[in-house]
């Protein structure tokens, strides 16, 4: 712990939830301690790979390893998280790390952090500020490669299946609108769509990054456009819904189904549909930030400085891997 008294601390903790509205856990604080405490602002509960990634965090941020963490769940809504960290500055945490739910509107909120001395750490999507001191550094995935991978990739199968002249339609469910991991991947897809004049992009609509809305707008798709070849889905949970979609319409889909399906993130379940014969490729987007965030952390503790920008490595897997030796390596 840092300055407060503890007993402010505990009457503050006590109070948290009437500043964020009560959706916040802690673990109870000792009397006094020398705990990092860490107030973690976290986008929801919308698909597998939000879980992993929450996971990451709990099962990082431990009283065991020397961290008090602060967990916020802001149900996707940007409101929630703003309240969410002008709580963990009431409560004088000492790090403050948010995965921004959208890459806008954060400047004046940041700006209430920086006056507290409190620093801002970024993980999993970005924000877009004016000012970049008003954030110490971000780590996550590169979401353009990933939609650029995507993109690479099906250029290779339709070469492979001797189709790379022909007219394809495709679909794309993107996340939810004005966020990172949407941002990017549909720019990155996007920038290898206009290399193929036999490409045509019918629609794009949100999914909001889960199975239920994916499913919903796969179904309006399918009744607009006969002709679907792919599906590009922004994340695997809403590949999920799409495949339930696709299956209901009597259709088919995967390797030797009606239409491609490619999608993002590479969380369990989609090696499942891989190896079930449904999805044809998952890009992936990893979620197991917490390690990460914590190393930041301990380098700022010691007052190295550490890499503003900081991309994690990501892979693409698809039906032609051996699936089931590989998900046997995975930890998400
Ligand atoms: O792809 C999706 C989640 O921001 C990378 O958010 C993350 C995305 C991830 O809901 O499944």
């Amino acid at each position: 712990m840092k300055k407060a008294l503890a007993i402010a601390l505990v009457a503050l903790v006590a109070l948290s939830g009437v500043f964020a509205g009560g959706a916040q856990e802690s673990a109870a604080p000792a009397a006094s301690d020398n705990l990092i405490v860490v107030g973690y602002a976290q986008v929801g509960a919308e698909s597998d790979w939000r879980t992993a990634n929450t996971q990451s965090f709990k099962s990082t941020f431990t009283e065991a390893n020397g961290y008090r963490l602060i967990f916020d769940d802001a149900q996707q809504k940007q409101e929630n998280q703003i309240k969410a960290i002008r709580s963990f500055i009431q409560q004088d945490v000492d790090y403050i790390v948010v995965a921004p739910v959208v890459e806008t509107g954060w400047e004046t909120v940041l700006k209430e952090a920086k006056d507290a001395g409190i620093p801002v750490i970024l993980s999993d999507r970005m924000m877009d500020v004016s000012d970049p001191s008003l954030y110490t550094c971000w780590v996550g995935g590169n979401f353009i490669k990933e939609g650029e991978d995507a993109g690479k990739w099906l250029i290779d199968y339709l070469k492979k299946q001797g189709r790379s002249n022909e007219k394809i339609n495709i679909v794309t469910l993107q996340g939810t609108i004005g966020a990172s991991a949407q941002i990017g991947r549909t720019e990155g897809f996007g920038n290898i769509v206009k290399t193929q004049p036999n490409w045509n992009m019918l629609a794009m609509q949100t999914g909001e990054f889960t199975q239920a809305k994916g499913q919903e707008v796969m179904e309006s798709f399918l009744k607009s456009y006969p002709d679907i070849d792919v599906v590009v889905a922004e994340n695997d949970n809403m590949a999920f819904g799409a495949i339930d979609a696709i299956k209901a319409a009597g259709k088919t889909c995967g390797p030797n189904g009606d239409i491609i399906i490619i999608s993002f993130d590479a969380v369990a379940a989609a090696f499942d549909s891989m190896i079930a014969g449904d999805m044809n490729v998952s890009v992936e987007c990893n979620p197991l930030h917490g390690p990460r965030v914590a190393e930041i952390i301990q380098k700022l503790e010691k007052g190295e400085t550490v890499d503003k920008i900081q991309y994690v490595v990501e892979e693409v897997f698809d039906t032609s891997m051996d699936l089931p030796a590989v998900k046997a390596t995975r930890l998400y």
